[in-house]
């Protein structure tokens, strides 16, 4: 049995000492080979949560971006079966992980094009995204943030007054946002409007929360009339513009997301931030309208499987 033991312990030490010189040169090699590839894939961080069930965050981002070729990287805030909205939930907080995982990334030089930022559970998530960006955000690399705060003039549970203060404290470090309006008034300190804002006061507030840092902003999903949602476009120094989008049904739980990382992707990929806003609409109306036809309820989030392939079409 000693034998066996010591033999078994050699070959560990023998096995770890080989797998490790192996490692540092093609480690070497590999990180050489990625920074004079001429045209690596373009490759994307997203930082929010995997939920199993229900089509939202990353389970339904990283599907996206990969059909518009970017690599997708997740990066788990959190584990759940299904989403909150679901009477059940299992609910694994990853806060306590993330530095750990994040710090892979840091030792492999691993370099991103985009950072997309979701819904974040605690102001510990938020430093640890501050410290990721600081990190991972060289020149032409651009920011998402989707301050997912709450909705209809309501903040989530979560979002304690510390929680908003800290979610202020991203904004700085923001190239695009797509706050809601609840969102948006939150951001810039205003009450929740009891009447649909003037586009000049939705200008006024963006221009606010641009001065901030982002560049770029869609205030999403604003119930306009009975028929339609408009889309509030803000390019700093330009003037805004609107995308119309027909209303249907109920909102649906991961419509944010499937929106967000259109916008990403597309913008990674050249198209205009209008441009990009556009497609997000169109791509978000026809999933929801095939949800609608095939009854598939609300919180089952958006079908966008059926048309995946469409994002991949240049
Ligand atoms: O963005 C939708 C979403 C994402 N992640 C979790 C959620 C929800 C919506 O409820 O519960 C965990």
């Amino acid at each position: 049995i000693l034998k066996d033991l010591l033999f078994s312990y050699f070959h560990l030490i023998l096995y770890h000492n080989i797998n490790s010189f192996s490692f540092d040169l093609k480690y070497d090699k590999m990180y050489k080979n990625e920074v004079n590839q001429m045209q690596r894939q373009k490759r994307m961080a997203l930082i929010n949560d995997i939920t199993g069930f229900g089509r939202c965050s990353i389970a339904a981002m990283a599907p996206i971006v990969s059909a518009m070729k970017i690599q997708a990287v997740p990066i788990p805030t959190a584990i759940l079966s299904t989403h909150t909205q679901f009477p059940i939930f299992y609910f694994d907080d990853y806060t306590s992980r993330m530095s750990d995982y994040i710090q892979t990334y840091k030792d492999l030089h691993l370099e991103f094009d985009a950072i997309a930022t979701g819904f974040l559970g605690s102001k510990e998530q938020v430093d640890i995204v501050i410290d990721f960006i600081q990190t991972f955000k060289q020149e032409g690399v651009f920011v998402l943030v989707d301050p997912v705060m709450g909705d209809h003039g309501k903040l989530y549970t979560t979002y304690t007054p510390e929680m908003c203060a800290k979610m202020k404290q991203l904004v700085q470090y923001a190239d695009l946002m797509t706050p809601n309006l609840t969102e948006l008034v939150t951001l810039v300190d205003r009450p929740y409007p009891t009447t649909l804002p003037t586009f000049d006061e939705l200008e006024e507030m963006c221009q606010q929360l641009s001065q901030q840092g982002p560049q770029h902003i869609v205030v999403t999903g604003i119930p306009f009339n009975e028929k339609q949602i408009l889309n509030f476009i803000y390019n700093q120094g330009e003037d805004y513009q609107i995308v119309m989008v027909d209303r249907i049904g109920e909102d649906r739980c991961g419509t944010g997301d499937v929106i967000s990382s259109v916008i990403a992707g597309s913008y990674l990929n050249g198209y205009s931030f209008y441009e990009s806003v556009k497609r997000a609409t169109l791509f978000a109306s026809k999933c929801i309208d095939y949800c609608e036809k095939t009854q598939v309820p609300n919180y089952y989030g958006l079908c966008f499987e059926e048309y995946l392939y469409e994002l991949g079409e240049e």
